[in-house]
């Protein structure tokens, strides 16, 4: 980790990033299933961060050493040692050996910084890549691959008119901690209104949301001709059909976009009615690149009856006495609090988020992946008063595009979201949290136990 200097559009100064190499995203790192690695994380930052901390938060005090890090690979299945729990930082001039089994199916997994009470800070600046599991199964089907096969990576910054990157504090005296940060740019593997060349055949892309608060909503204009093939945790039972992809913070999602029959055309990637790339699809006839395959992976479907308990838990905002934001909360519990999530290793649970808050929120679990059972519309100032789920409205099945394994779920705001978890793996202490990384940082993030 250190400080970079980086170019996000021909027309800015260049931008003072913090990376884990020379570019942002960070380089990403390829592995095959059931190889381990081990990976060294020196940070070789400054001591002074870029941006204001707020030391009202957990973990933030004014005790601790400014600069702080700790890598977390998101949903990757390792042991807690190698997790990157969010107390485990380290300061510059340090570094962390950690090992990774990558005992998992393929998928897009990403490596970020997870320190408490900066992590939103740290990832601003520019702490995180790609990392990409790949197995035999997902690699004897007929997919675009090489250099036909391209990440992109979504994030959202506030750059100032000389370039460089500025992440906004309240207006409350004392307290720089805003509830959600939104930019002004939408970067694209860190540039600004970008353009691809690509040839009129399908193309596999692997998209990450890594912004800190930004939902997209993702459409081609001019072509609804795009699968998903993918989500969180690898390949789908078979490609979806869509012509927009809602993507959350932390989630990923494969799609295949055939520019086949384009050639000579400019092809727009949008988020809701805004430009922010372009492919540009060349003359020549189509380089061929084959059929989608009709089936890719099977994702045999966790039955609910495995299920041997329901975790009811809440997601809270408490607000002042002006309505803003002041504190968000997991089940009522702030970061210290006993630890009241404990599953056995080797047995299933469905949690169940009531949502009492007017955002959707991405909940993420390290360690585990699951299947998204149902949302349910409930009356939730009836619930406040009473603590009683009084649902409204009948269950609503997950979209199709949300039928395989995931790591982190959109929970909608009023609704109850139910999912499925096999707690496989390893036994010992894991985080579950938002991922809209202001809230995280302020205490939506708890602790949990696999236990023996
Ligand atoms: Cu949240």
């Amino acid at each position: 980790m250190r400080p970079i200097s980086a170019k996000v559009h021909r027309d800015l100064p260049a931008t003072q990033f913090w990376s884990y190499g020379a570019s942002v995203p960070g380089p990403t790192i390829e592995v095959q299933s059931g190889e381990a690695i081990f990976i060294d994380w020196p940070n070789e930052l400054p001591t002074k961060h870029m941006f204001t901390i707020d030391h009202n938060l957990m973990g933030a005090e004014a005790n601790k050493p400014e600069v702080r890090t700790i890598v977390h690979v998101h949903g990757s299945k390792v042991p807690p040692a190698s997790d990157g729990y969010p107390e485990n930082w380290y300061v510059p001039g340090r570094t962390a050996v950690v090992h990774y089994p990558n005992q998992q199916d393929a998928a897009l997994l990403w490596y970020h910084d997870h320190t408490m009470g900066i992590n939103r800070l740290n990832v601003h600046a520019g702490l995180f890549g790609l990392y990409i599991i790949r197995d035999r199964e997902e690699a004897a089907l007929d997919l675009p691959r090489g250099k036909y096969e391209i990440p992109l990576v979504f994030f959202d910054r506030m750059l100032k008119t000389d370039g460089q990157l500025y992440y906004p504090v309240s207006e409350v005296e004392d307290m720089p901690w805003i509830p959600e940060f939104f930019g002004n740019a939408i970067l694209v593997n860190g540039k600004l209104l970008p353009f691809l060349d690509v040839e009129p055949r399908p193309y596999r892309f692997r998209l990450a949301n890594v912004s800190n608060g930004r939902f997209y909503n993702l459409s081609l204009l001019d072509s609804d001709d795009f699968h998903q093939i993918a989500t969180d945790q690898g390949l789908l039972p078979s490609p979806v059909k869509l012509s927009t992809v809602f993507l959350a913070p932390g989630e990923r999602t494969d799609v295949v976009v055939d520019f086949s029959r384009f050639a000579s055309r400019q092809i727009v990637l949008q988020n809701g009615a805004v430009e922010i790339m372009k492919f540009r699809v060349a003359k020549d006839k189509s380089s061929g690149g084959g059929v989608l395959p009709a089936t890719l992976r099977p994702v045999p479907k966790i039955p609910e009856a495995e299920a041997i308990r329901t975790r009811y838990l809440t997601l809270e905002e408490n607000v002042d006495v002006l309505a803003s934001p002041m504190i968000h909360l997991l089940n009522g519990a702030r970061w210290h609090d006993p630890v009241t999530e404990q599953p056995k290793i080797g047995t299933t649970e469905i949690w169940a988020f009531i949502n009492l808050t007017e955002d959707s929120h991405p909940i993420h679990l390290h360690l585990v992946r699951f299947q998204i059972l149902d949302r349910r519309s409930f009356a939730d100032e009836e619930y406040l008063v009473t603590r009683k789920l009084r649902y409204t409205d009948d269950p609503q099945s997950p979209s199709l595009g949300e039928r395989g394994w995931k790591d982190t779920v959109q929970a909608h705001p009023k609704m109850v979201t139910r999912i499925i978890v096999r707690f496989e793996g390893y036994t010992g202490r894991y985080v579950w949290h938002c991922h809209i990384l202001e809230h995280e940082d302020n205490e939506m993030m708890r602790p949990f136990d696999v236990v023996a």
